[in-house]
């Protein structure tokens, strides 16, 4: 069939709006119609060129929502008219790692998956050429219709609206399942938070419904403030704005007359910056403190710290998806969104069509927007 898609064609190029093919599902696989996909800063650090797993032409996006169009051979859970999330992070609940119960990573498609292709190795889309179009993530959601494993879909209610529910797809899931599944964040706990975009703005929601007291927000962006405050930030820092290095700083706001050592219970970096990433940890608290790394570092990128902040007690972690195991975990976060037990809706400040996909680029690197989702 033919559907229209945003192209990756280049690294550091706008996405080209075009008709391109999409061939049939094959065994255990899935033709879905996307009905609306968020704009995640992953698929910007694709399309900048910083990925070392970056593939051109490429169909990017991977936080998408959607109804089943067609089943290929073998496919059992999932039929047409079932509305489903993509999910970068299969769950096949066969591989070591979906049975270990130790980790969301499964492996059963991931070396495919990062050469762009489908699990046999080739690709479903191509130009109208010829010229094959590769996957992204598994998911390539700036395409109306694409193709995906069984094992890469979760099936969701039918009352939830596609132009929200996408975001659950990565920024949601990724913020909230970063402080309840990874940090286990408990009640009482004080936090910090590096980067208040898509992601660090969900941490937030997610400390919130941890019960966390102090919320202590980072940013270089001062309209980031409101945004924090919010979902629940109790306290606002401009690291460009203080006197000296934020990691003492934050460990300042933290000392008590009772505890005059100071530091955060948790930390996040999303921001993907390997610099922040030092400072988040180096801000934790001596004997406990955790960072969690949810930010997506350039090719290339180290982190570094002194041994003695870890051999003193801090531990650190790095989550994928918020540790959510896609199929079981991504229908209950829909419920939670149509319970209202977390927001979403705020959250979506624009609402693109297809061929105004680029703004939501440009909207995000003037620190605009904080999710720019497309609609088909
Ligand atoms: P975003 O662009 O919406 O937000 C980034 C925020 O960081 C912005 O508000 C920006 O002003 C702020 N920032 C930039 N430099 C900073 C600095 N030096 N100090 C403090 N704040 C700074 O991006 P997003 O969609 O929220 O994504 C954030 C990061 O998370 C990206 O690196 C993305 O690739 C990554 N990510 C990872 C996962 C995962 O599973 N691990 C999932 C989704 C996104
Ligand atoms: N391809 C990059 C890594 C990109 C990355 O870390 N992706 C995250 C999801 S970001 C979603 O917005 C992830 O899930 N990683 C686990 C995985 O298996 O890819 C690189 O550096 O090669
Ligand atoms: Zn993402």
């Amino acid at each position: 069939m033919r559907t229209r898609a945003a192209v990756a064609v280049a690294a550091g190029k706008p996405l080209q709006i075009m008709e391109v093919n999409l061939d049939d599902p094959r065994e255990g696989e899935v033709l879905v119609e996307i009905r609306a996909t968020g704009i995640c800063h992953t698929d910007e650090f694709t399309l900048s060129g910083a990925d070392p797993e970056g593939i051109f032409p490429s169909i990017l996006g991977h936080e998408g929502a959607g109804v089943v169009v067609k089943c290929g051979p073998g496919v059992r859970t999932l039929k047409p008219g079932d509305h489903v999330i993509p999910l970068y992070t299969p769950e096949c609940r066969e591989c070591p790692s979906c049975l270990s119960r130790k980790t969301n990573l499964c492996t059963a498609i991931r070396d495919t998956q990062g050469k762009g292709l489908m699990p046999d190795g080739t690709t479903r889309f191509c130009m109208l050429d010829g010229t094959p179009i590769y996957h992204y993530m598994g998911c390539s959601t700036f395409a109306n219709h694409t193709v995906l494993p069984e094992i890469a879909l979760a099936k969701v209610r039918e009352d939830a609206p596609f132009d929200k529910i996408c975001y659950i797809g990565c920024g949601v899931t990724t913020g909230v399942g970063a402080v309840l599944n990874t940090a286990r964040v408990e009640p009482g706990a004080t936090a910090a938070v590096f980067g208040l975009g898509g992601i660090g703005l969900n941490v937030i929601q997610g400390l919130k419904l941890a019960g966390a007291d102090k919320i202590i927000g980072i940013d270089i962006n001062d309209e980031k403030e409101a945004w924090g405050r919010r979902f629940g930030m109790t306290h606002f820092v401009n690291p460009t704005k203080i006197e000296g290095e934020i990691a003492p700083y934050i460990v300042n706001m933290t000392k008590t007359p009772f505890d005059r050592i100071g530091g955060v219970d948790y930390s996040f970096d999303c921001t993907g910056n390997v610099k922040v990433m030092r400072a988040a940890l180096e801000c934790t608290h001596r004997g406990w403190g955790q960072s969690i790394v949810i930010g997506v570092a350039p090719a290339g990128a180290t982190i570094e710290t002194r041994p003695f902040q870890l051999v003193t007690g801090r531990v650190w972690k790095g989550t994928a998806f918020g540790g959510a195991r896609g199929r079981t975990d991504v229908p209950k976060i829909v419920d939670w969104y149509m319970d209202g037990k977390i927001e979403i809706d705020p959250m979506i400040t624009h609402v693109l069509t297809l061929d105004e996909i680029n703004k939501g680029f440009d909207l995000m690197h003037a620190g605009k927007s904080i999710r720019a989702v497309v609609v088909y």
